[in-house]
């Protein structure tokens, strides 16, 4: 067979290889169907990737086989092979083309970033203010609200804010592809303009995991404790301004009737996310089980025992470090609820709800899991 036949041949079957190969990544490794823009954009320059991955596997694997198993030896061959000294047009080539590659990709990357980091669109966009800490996200709307979920408004730039309280924090929606560190101190800003509403999130996801009950949810991307897998933040996105404003008066109203419930409520995420430190179901966390808590006779740090009362519950949660529970650390929880609980019940009582108090909330529930 001719040089020629030869590379034909191998071309061929690097070409129907490349092929192959990318379909089989892309079936193992799918992307996160994009609900975003930006995403989209991301996903087609993902996309080139693995194409030219795919071929470059397919090229050094199928040359590498191929000269095994053709140019094997003939039985009885015992001559020397043909010495080599080298190509000089294949190793300009092969230095040339990788690096064109490599270049083009590192524009087209550049570009992209500088895109999706543009402030060109923000004075129309709607802007939140978010900030991360150990281990809950808070969000702060135009109008002042503040709530523990993120409501967006679809086909509309939004600009996020985003401050840390403590320390490092990473805010990652995996569908809008972007992802921008939080750090203390430190106003950072992060930009996307959703595309797709939460209805068509949930129904991508149905479609490509077969897994149902899925919800889009921030999450934290930076280890940063023991409460990191507690710390995320569900997402709407509604599909219009009007509807996300909706939607924020809706969740703020949405709390249940019943104090012990309201209580529940508070505690999860959706509410203030004691739950990311305090279990109720007995387990220790990074702070004390709820569990028995009411009425329980607490040892401190100090070596005295007190009896978990109302008052002692509400020192523990408006000043934490008054008393430290023994064998927990001080310096560890939010010092801040006081504020926050005015804030929130400030918000409720504007719109007709001056009935709710959260600390009683919280303590009712406490009672509810210490009989
Ligand atoms: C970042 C972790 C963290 C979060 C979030 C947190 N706590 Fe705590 N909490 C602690 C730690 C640690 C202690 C034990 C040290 C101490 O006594 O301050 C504690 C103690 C308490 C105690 C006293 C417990 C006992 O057994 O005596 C109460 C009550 C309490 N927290 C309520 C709350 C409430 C209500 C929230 C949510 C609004 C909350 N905590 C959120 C970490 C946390
Ligand atoms: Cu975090």
């Amino acid at each position: 067979m001719s040089n020629t036949r030869h590379l034909l041949q191998a071309s061929a079957l690097v070409a129907i290889s490349s092929v192959i190969v990318y379909y089989v990544f892309t079936a193992f490794f799918p992307f996160m169907p994009s609900a975003s823009v930006e995403g989209d954009k991301i996903l087609v320059l993902a996309n080139a990737h693995y194409l030219v991955i795919s071929v470059l596997f397919a090229l050094i694997i199928v040359f590498m086989l191929y000269s095994i198993l053709v140019f094997k030896r003939k039985e009885g061959d015992d001559g020397d092979g043909v010495y080599m000294h080298g190509n000089t047009p294949l190793e300009i080539a092969w230095t040339i083309m990788p690096l064109g590659i490599v270049v083009f990709f590192a524009i087209w990357g550049t570009n992209l970033l500088l895109d999706i980091n543009s402030s060109a669109g923000d004075a129309d966009a709607f802007v939140v203010e978010v900030e991360g800490r150990k281990w809950a996200w808070k969000f702060t709307y135009p109008d002042g609200t503040e709530l523990a979920s993120l409501v967006v408004p679809k086909d509309m730039p939004v600009l996020l804010q985003m401050e840390s309280a403590d320390i490092i924090h990473s805010f990652w929606i995996p569908e809008f592809s972007v992802k921008q560190d939080l750090l203390p101190g430190v106003k950072k800003q992060l930009r996307f303009t959703p595309n797709k509403t939460q209805q068509q999130i949930i129904e991508d996801q149905f479609e490509r995991t077969g897994i149902e009950g899925y919800r889009p949810l921030v999450r934290c991307a930076e280890i940063c404790g023991t409460g990191h897998s507690e710390m995320y933040a569900n997402v709407y996105v509604m599909n219009s301004l009007a509807e996300a404003e909706a939607e924020i008066q809706r969740i703020l109203n949405d709390i249940p009737e019943d104090p012990i419930a309201r209580g529940e409520y508070w505690w999860s995420a959706e509410g203030f996310n004691c739950q990311s430190c305090h279990s109720i179901d007995g387990s220790d966390g990074t702070g004390p089980t709820w569990l028995g808590i009411y009425g329980r006779e607490e040892l401190l740090e100090s070596g005295e025992t007190i009896i978990a009362d109302d008052a002692y519950i509400q020192e523990s949660i408006y000043a934490p470090n008054a008393k430290i529970v023994q064998g927990y650390a001080a310096n560890v929880m939010i010092q801040t609820y006081e504020q926050e609980f005015a804030a929130r019940e400030a918000d409720l009582a504007a719109r007709g709800r001056d009935d709710v108090v959260i600390l009683q909330d919280i303590i009712e529930f406490m009672k509810s899991i210490s009989e």
